[in-house]
């Protein structure tokens, strides 16, 4: 079958609510995948920050096949000898008492959203079904019927209403905002992006997350940090909120005052380096006990292939210093693209962290430029997708070599030059 035979048979079978790269991919490895005729890339998008740990992890696989063979399911009606290792894991970490199993991110979002709704009424004592959650606008926390609720993008909430009530939405990196919003006494939490990925790799300012939980502590109100997309080394640190250093949370010996805890940790994506679907909400026992047996749960959530298979993820990055590798490659990358294209009429900005990275190009967002110059990177061998029309996300495995970074680099600055000469 050719590449249009392939994208011809997704068409005709498959729903329409994606628009891919026309790219048809058959493998990975590493910092590498390969389409059905051979042709090799650089993933640059690395299935938006889930192979953090890079294609195929020899480990990560190793563990998920290992565990398949022995054990892959068995519900929650019993206990297996997987889980118990994986939350503690976990939870020493992040240093959290608890973790609550789950599969995407989504439902990670739905089992905090939920978590912050019992904490309020339980602990908090907010009056029945009156509990507000805050979030930022230009989010993005998934697809669910409830989340897709307090989205601020008509593209994901348009026609799927009535929305769910009980969200307040407020300007993000905005202080002021939280402070009047925290004033209502039926707040039960603020959950918000450390970085907005889907906005654009939105980095907001130094302080504005630290000032955010500081606010939340003060009020009496659950901070919870979606680092789904931010975690897991990405940005440089075990966790995004946690600022530029590499220990996980729990274990900070850095200044209080800059380190931020959130109150419920939200992870996904890179928790399984992209071989398996598995998230997770991190709390401590005044909040996550207040979910009792019965009340919240999944048929594969915390199943045996997902906790060995986490395991080993988490210590892929640690081992491999992925987060270090992170940061010093974020800041060449940056530095080097600045270098080569900051002065170039396509680029209207280069920014990020870590090796989460966008760059804005100068075109109106219904512009086709930035699709066509994706298309154009496809074809230099480096593949990265717009979002929002008009800004280019580019988020490699974590596991790049110096002189592959350079070649992509090199690759990337090639199809721009090249594109505007065309
Ligand atoms: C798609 C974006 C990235 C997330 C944060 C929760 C979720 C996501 C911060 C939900 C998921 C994905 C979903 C993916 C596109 C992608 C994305 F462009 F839409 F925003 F990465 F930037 N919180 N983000 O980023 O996790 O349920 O998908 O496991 O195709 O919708 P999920």
């Amino acid at each position: 079958m050719k590449p249009h035979d392939y994208i011809a048979l997704e068409d005709q079978y498959g729903a329409h609510n994606y628009h891919p790269l026309p790219v048809v991919l058959t493998r990975g490895e590493g910092p590498y995948v390969w389409d059905v005729e051979g042709n090799r890339y650089f993933d640059f998008l690395s299935a938006y920050s889930a192979v953090n740990q890079g294609h195929s992890h020899p480990r990560i696989v190793g563990a998920l096949v290992d565990q398949a063979r022995t054990l892959a399911l068995t519900s929650r009606a019993f206990y297996n000898d997987q889980l118990g290792a994986m939350e503690e894991a976990m939870a020493t970490r992040f240093g959290y008492d608890k973790v609550l199993a789950m599969n995407s991110g989504a439902e990670a979002v739905e089992t905090a959203l939920k978590l912050a709704r019992r904490w309020a009424y339980d602990v908090k004592g907010v009056a029945k079904d009156q509990a507000v959650i805050v979030v930022a606008s230009q989010n993005f926390h998934g697809r669910t019927s409830t989340i897709v609720s307090f989205s601020s993008d008509p593209d994901s909430y348009g026609g799927f209403g009535p929305a769910m009530p009980g969200f307040q939405i407020i300007p993000y990196d905005d202080l002021s905002a939280l402070d009047q919003a925290l004033a209502n006494p039926n707040v039960a939490a603020f959950m918000v992006e450390p970085i907005q990925g889907e906005a654009g790799v939105f980095v907001p300012s130094d302080g504005y997350i630290s000032g955010a939980a500081v606010r939340c502590r003060a009020a009496n109100v659950l901070f919870m940090a979606d680092e789904i997309q931010t975690g897991i080394g990405r940005t440089g640190s075990w966790l995004a909120t946690c600022g530029a250093c590499s220990c996980a949370g729990g274990r900070c010996e850095r200044d209080p005052k800059t380190y931020v805890r959130a109150d419920v940790l939200i992870l996904g994506k890179a928790l399984s380096g992209g071989v398996y679907p598995i998230s997770a909400v991190l709390a401590d026992d005044e909040i996550m006990l207040c979910i009792k047996p019965g009340q919240h749960g999944s048929t594969f959530g915390g199943n045996p292939i997902a906790a060995r298979v986490a395991q080993v993820a988490l210590q892929v990055v640690e081992d491999e210093q992925l987060m270090q590798r992170a940061r010093r490659q974020g800041a060449l990358f940056r530095a080097k693209l600045k270098d080569e294209l900051g002065q170039h009429p396509l680029v209207a900005q280069i920014r990020g962290r870590g090796l989460l990275n966008a760059v804005v190009i100068n075109t109106p967002q219904d512009s086709h430029v930035a699709w066509d110059l994706c298309v154009a990177m496809a074809k230099a061998g480096v593949l990265a997708k717009p979002t929002h029309g008009n800004i280019i996300r580019f988020a490699p495995p974590l596991v790049l070599s110096d002189a592959e970074l350079d070649e992509a680099l090199a690759r990337i600055v090639g199809a721009v030059k090249n594109f505007s000469a065309a």
